[in-house]
């Protein structure tokens, strides 16, 4: 907080004397109340202090500006200054962002975010650039489990030839494919739809969003599969970010990463009141045998880090204490 308040002192010297106010635009495609809104809501006010009130983002939620594919062309034209995303829709373009996606790679919530708090995390963000992004935090998503409509998940045998909703990435189609299941990748819009009418059978995904979108309803038996951790991650438009000053692109990071230790607190609140949310209203909370689905991960990990490179960030995450 600290250092915040410094550079605040200094950058909104440097605004008072600088160009245009700026309202960026930013997309998300969960409600208002949920963390990833909140927090870049949070970031803007840090932003604005930062800045003088020079710089505000106004945060478009509930997929106002398209699903996630679409906001991430958006951001790459610069028709759109930001977006949060999850890192799977970013896998095919910025192939680092598949290190964090990979099956069981993280230990726990803390593991998580020492790694993508330190270098490695920064070393992900920064090779998006290339791609037209700035990549400037990462935010919790909490451990993605299967959920199925008809019969629950025990272990890896019950997953066989299920068609299960994965979001739109070669890799979370291996994945699942790796499991024996038959992978349907969509917006993650139209989920509710595709388990009501039986186009799919399952899908995976966190607790609040599990809850948000009230899967619950339709898909019941919550089984704690925990297969990835894979991040939030929030992108700025490069095609902007050039257009800025060097103290207004300094302020939007400090603003981003200031917003992280919101988000988590938000988070872990966020977790432990959908979880009893989805039990009241009917969800089962199934214990899985996650040993069957660890041990067949492997062709997923030889299949998608043939890259020296990624292997390295893989070996040095679980080196991670
Ligand atoms: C949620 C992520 C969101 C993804 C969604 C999905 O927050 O960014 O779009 O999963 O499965 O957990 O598509």
């Amino acid at each position: 907080m600290q250092t915040i308040t410094r550079l605040a002192a200094a950058l909104a010297l440097a605004a008072a004397a600088g160009a245009q106010a700026t309202e960026f635009r930013s997309s998300d495609i969960h409600p208002d109340d949920y963390p990833t809104v909140l927090a870049v809501r949070h970031m803007s006010e840090t932003l604005s202090k930062l800045t003088n009130g020079k710089h505000t983002i106004k945060v478009f939620a509930k997929s106002a500006l398209g699903q996630e594919k679409d906001t991430i062309e958006q951001t790459k034209l610069g028709a759109l200054a930001m977006t949060r995303v999850n890192v799977a829709p970013m896998n095919n373009i910025c192939p680092a962002t598949m290190v964090p996606t990979m099956p069981f790679l993280f230990r726990d919530t803390g593991h998580m975010r020492r790694v993508l708090d330190g270098p490695i995390g920064e070393e992900i963000l920064k090779s998006c650039e290339e791609q037209g992004f700035v990549g400037l935090a990462f935010y919790d998503s909490g451990a993605r489990s299967i959920y199925s409509v008809k019969k629950p998940v025990k272990s890896l045998a019950d997953v066989k030839g299920m068609k299960i909703r994965v979001q739109q990435s070669d890799l979370w189609v291996a994945l699942m494919e790796a499991m024996g299941a038959n992978a349907t990748p969509m917006p993650f819009g139209e989920v509710y739809t595709a388990l009501k009418t039986g186009l799919v059978d399952a899908a995976e995904n966190n607790y609040p969003s599990y809850e948000s979108t009230r899967h619950f309803e339709v898909a019941k038996y919550y089984n704690k599969t925990e297969h990835s951790m894979a991040p939030e991650i929030l992108l700025f438009s490069r095609k902007t970010w050039d257009t800025l000053t060097p103290d207004d692109q300094k302020a939007i990071r400090a603003a981003a990463k200031e917003s992280v230790t919101y988000m988590r607190k938000l988070w872990d609140e966020r977790e432990a009141k959908s979880l009893a949310q989805v039990k009241a209203g009917g969800a089962q909370i199934v214990d899985v045998d996650t040993a069957t689905f660890r041990a067949a991960m492997k062709p997923v990990y030889e299949k998608f880090l043939k890259d020296p490179k990624l292997q390295g960030m893989v070996k040095r995450v679980s080196e991670t204490k």
